[in-house]
């Protein structure tokens, strides 16, 4: 099997620089030795970077929109033509926007893809409701057609994803109007407290078997930051209380034991804020899980 890995060295979708530099700080802490010692042909092709002379007019309301979408179309491409030709897409962010791009291209390969979203947050505000202005906030409402930007704009053909088929798992900071929107989508999230309650186990197990109902992929989507601030110190906005060390690798190792995962994201790594480069290595460590990495 192989994989190809798509960095995306693009911050501007988040409050603060330096999620720009997480795809050169993965790859030096040996992402591509680890992959190729758990048996995988790596290949490492694509880079995926904002053209000359595309800006934003200042004063717009969400920041960057046109630098995000202009990347998002690009990774698409990308996306999809690694999809096409037979490899497993791993997306290296940069800031949580780039999901739109990931979303668009898969989907034009997959007819019904199912998403499981790992995030302190659950980046389903609009261009109506955002507070912040910050796209990172927006991109799983544009994937589920709920912003006024959609997939197809991004790609040719993209359909929005079922909410039936989508999960969120690890939120803690919700605001107002995403609560609406996850009670009036019809899609699952599993917060902290569904986590706490239930076990990180039952919990995996369930959005597996929800992302996996009827579709013909499964896309994880995995922010950073869903993990505890005090293993991940190094992304943009740190919230207290999430997945432990073990919780967040049992996650990724019961992912990769399912064999139903077809693509992934790894976003929201800023070394800028890191600590002794502890969160660039901790995400190398959990795409090792992911890919078959064990303890024993
Ligand atoms: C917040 C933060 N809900 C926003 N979102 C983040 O800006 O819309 N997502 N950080 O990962
Ligand atoms: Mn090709
Ligand atoms: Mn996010
Ligand atoms: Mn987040």
């Amino acid at each position: 099997q192989s994989i190809s890995i798509i960095r995306v060295p693009f911050g501007l979708g988040a409050g603060r620089p330096g999620s720009e530099n997480g795809p050169d700080s993965m790859m030096k802490f040996g992402l591509v030795k680890k992959l190729e010692g758990l048996g995988y042909d790596v290949r490492a092709d694509y880079n995926i970077r904002l053209p000359e002379g595309i800006k934003s007019p200042p004063g717009s309301k969400m920041k960057h929109i046109e630098e995000v979408l202009a990347i998002a179309a690009l990774l698409g491409e990308a996306v999809y033509e690694s999809v096409e030709d037979g490899h497993i897409p791993l997306v290296l962010g940069g800031d949580h926007s780039i999901a739109m791009g990931s979303l668009a291209g898969l989907n034009r390969h997959y007819s019904n893809m199912g998403v499981i979203w790992v995030d302190a947050h659950s980046d389903l505000n609009t261009e109506l409701t955002s507070p912040s202005g910050n796209m990172h906030g927006i991109s799983l409402a544009v994937g589920l057609g709920l912003s006024h930007i959609k997939l197809k704009q991004i790609a040719e053909g993209a359909v929005p994803l079922k909410a039936e088929n989508c999960v969120i798992i690890g939120a803690r900071d919700l605001d107002r109007d995403e609560k609406a929107m996850i009670r009036s989508s019809g899609m699952t999230c599993y917060t902290m407290h569904e986590i706490d309650r239930l076990g990180i186990e039952k919990v995996v197990q369930e959005a597996l078997r929800i992302a996996g109902n009827g579709t013909d992929g499964v896309h994880l989507s995995f922010d950073i930051d869903s993990v505890d601030p005090i293993e991940a110190p190094g992304t943009g906005t740190p919230v207290r209380g999430g997945l432990s060390y073990r919780e967040a690798h049992l996650l990724l190792e019961l992912m990769s034991e399912s064999g139903r995962i077809t693509s992934a994201d790894f976003v929201e790594v800023n070394p800028l804020l890191d600590r002794n480069n502890q969160t660039s290595k901790l995400a190398v460590e959990f795409i090792g899980s992911l890919f078959g990495s064990r303890i024993l």
